[in-house]
């Protein structure tokens, strides 16, 4: 190889690199828009947050990228400069360094203590976050199945009936006692339907395969495993709006699909819309007036009578 040839070979990796760039970059663009929901707004940025723990995450999520980015500008604002600086030229004869002990030093030591702050400061986080849910939280069942959800709420009595994780079949979706008579008044949705302001804590479940409860607005990801119950999810809304319930495993076919609404209300509509339904499942069907909005269908959304559709 001889002076006059590195040059073209030089350009020549360096098309075919450019080339692959772009070729990534366009793969990356077209896949942008295969989201479950189309986002509005800046879909660069982070959705919007609506949970008093997601704005803790969303808080370490910017400590890491601003500290990143510094890190990227420094090092290589370093490695431009130095590129530029010592580049070859002719009569300036190469120079051999044999490295630098104490830079060395330095540049292991910084980044491990950065890293061990940020894993004792994230594991603390992920502690309180994870703490037990507060007494007065909104138990919600929530069922995953392939390929949808249902969201099971306690019933007049204000408790969910008991329920089995080994009881789980095509017959008992939920895994509860059919002679229990708390199981029949449990209120059944296919939406997940919560009040602004209040923790509400979600038993995750599965019938079937792994499914994830993923909700970015709540910052919330979190597989639901079958034959366990997830018990350590609680969050609280901080807004109201309407936002969406998106499975995050790869559970199958349908898995692009199964998905459900998120309604996050004020305190007010979110009792008008159980109590009717509560009151309905409690047999005292004849005290409910047409006006309160629950259609035949929905009121015969017990427990009992969900039939999965597996
Ligand atoms: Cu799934």
């Amino acid at each position: 190889m001889n002076d006059t040839m590195i040059p073209a070979l030089f350009t020549k990796r360096s098309a075919s690199r450019l080339f692959s760039g772009f070729v990534f970059l366009c793969a990356f663009l077209l896949a942008d828009g295969a989201y479950a929901e189309q986002r509005s707004g800046n879909i660069y940025g982070l959705p919007p947050c609506v949970t008093t723990s997601g704005q803790q995450i969303d808080a370490i999520i910017w400590m890491i990228f601003w500290l990143t980015a510094v890190v990227f500008v420094i090092t290589q604002g370093t490695y431009i400069y130095y590129l530029i600086r010592y580049r070859r030229r002719d009569g300036v004869p190469a120079h051999y360094s044999h490295g630098n002990n104490t830079l060395e030093i330095i540049w292991t030591t910084a980044p491990t203590i950065v890293f061990l702050a940020l894993a004792i400061y994230s594991n603390r986080l992920w502690e309180q976050i994870h703490r037990p849910a507060p007494e007065n939280a909104l138990t919600i069942d929530v069922s995953s199945y392939q390929f949808g959800w249902q969201m099971r709420y306690p019933g007049i009595s204000g408790k969910l009936a008991p329920m089995d994780v080994r009881k789980i079949n095509p017959q008992n979706p939920f895994g509860t006692d059919p002679q229990n008579p708390a199981t029949a008044q449990d209120v059944i949705s296919t939406d997940l339907v919560i009040p602004v302001g209040r923790p509400v804590h979600v038993l995750l479940h599965s019938r079937d395969v792994i499914h994830s409860f993923y909700v970015p607005e709540f910052r919330l990801y979190q597989d639901c495993v079958p034959g366990r119950t997830i018990g350590w999810v609680w969050f609280q809304a901080t807004q109201t709006g309407d936002f969406q319930l998106a499975c995050n495993q790869l559970c199958g076919t349908g898995h692009y699909n199964m998905k459900a609404p998120i309604h996050v209300v004020s305190e007010q509509d979110f009792q008008k819309w159980l109590t009717p339904r509560q009151k309905q499942n409690a047999g005292s069907a004849q005290a409910i007036a047409p006006a309160t909005g629950v259609t035949p269908k929905e009121a015969s959304l017990t427990a009992a009578a969900v039939k999965p559709n597996l």
